[in-house]
């Protein structure tokens, strides 16, 4: 497919500043080389201009919401004017809160066009958390919760339909971090949630196939990689980490299966923080595992029969 480079530097949803230089630090990290390598027709669309950070305090339960609202709004328009041109967006991050922007596009897209949508949730964490949960009012934490409908209307509204998503569209991957209300609404909702407890005890490669089952020609698949995701040893660029994550190979098998569906539509790449990163590696590592999710393998995977002579 024909790929979209859509930077999104802001911050504003998370609790401690930094993100904002994700979509440089990827750039750098030659992610528009790595893809034109093999053979991707990708374009980069720039970075979209939206408000500061004005690093104020939680009001209501929400840190900057005008400002979160604000640049979903601009993503929400820039992510469905590639999904129309028939362009596969690629959403460079920023914070997590920017999936309420991208998701409710994709979600839209879908509904325009007859297509069923999987969301593949791949996070250290389960961003279900709402203004009376919130331990923190950082709103990406919050990002799953607004596309299910549970938010406010500046959030929950942006493209004009709630909700966006249903919790059965969901399938969260390698969640180890969830704030004690949270925990009680993730059951509540019936969000399918494959954790780290889940992954030790049946291996990466049947996590998938379960998180995969269902899906047909007529699926769009988003895969919304939060690169805390992936365990801090091998990606300390994040700001909040949480140890245990899944390994450089798990994480590797991962994409490879998410490429072998074919299926997939849209992607968000968030929560870069350069600023903590040790010489920009977990960009590459990043750029690295983009490269497989868009089917880079070791070897070619459907070999032609042997010919005969
Ligand atoms: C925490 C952190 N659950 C919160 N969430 C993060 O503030 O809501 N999500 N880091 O990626
Ligand atoms: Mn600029
Ligand atoms: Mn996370
Ligand atoms: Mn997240």
């Amino acid at each position: 497919p024909a790929v979209s480079l859509i930077g999104v530097p802001t911050d504003v949803g998370a609790g401690r500043i930094g993100a904002r230089m994700g979509p440089s630090a990827l750039r750098v990290a030659g992610i528009v080389q790595a893809m034109a390598d093999f053979g991707i027709d990708v374009r980069d669309c720039g970075d979209l201009h939206g408000p500061d950070n004005p690093e104020q305090p939680a009001v209501g339960g929400f840190r900057h919401l005008t400002e979160v609202a604000r640049w979903n709004q601009l993503l929400h328009e820039a992510t469905l004017a590639e999904l129309r041109a028939g362009r596969l967006p690629l959403m460079l991050g920023g914070d997590h809160s920017l999936a309420m922007g991208s998701i409710s596009a994709v979600a839209r897209h879908c509904r325009d066009t007859g297509r069923r949508l999987r969301v593949l949730w791949l996070d250290a964490h389960a961003d279900l958390n709402t203004a009376t949960l919130t331990p923190s009012g950082n709103l990406h934490g919050m990002p799953v919760a607004c596309l299910c409908g549970h938010g406010p209307a500046e959030l929950t509204g942006i493209g004009g339909h709630s909700p966006a998503l249903s919790p059965q569209d969901i399938r969260q991957i390698g969640i180890r971090s969830v704030d004690p209300g949270e925990k009680r609404f993730v059951h509540e909702l019936g969000i399918e949630v494959f954790d780290m407890r889940f992954i030790d005890e049946n291996g990466m490669r049947h996590t998938m196939a379960q998180a995969l089952l269902g899906l047909d020609e007529r699926t769009h698949l988003h895969v919304s990689l939060d690169v805390d995701f992936l365990d801090p040893d091998i990606a300390p660029g994040v700001g909040t980490t949480v140890r245990g994550g899944p390994t450089y190979r798990e994480a590797q098998l991962c994409m490879e299966m998410i490429a072998d569906t074919g299926r997939l539509g849209s992607l968000d790449v968030v929560e870069l923080n350069p600023a903590l990163d040790v010489r920009n590696q977990t960009a590459e590592l990043a750029v690295d595992l983009i490269q497989s999710l868009f089917g880079k393998s070791t070897l070619m995977r459907t070999p032609e029969p042997p010919r005969r002579e």
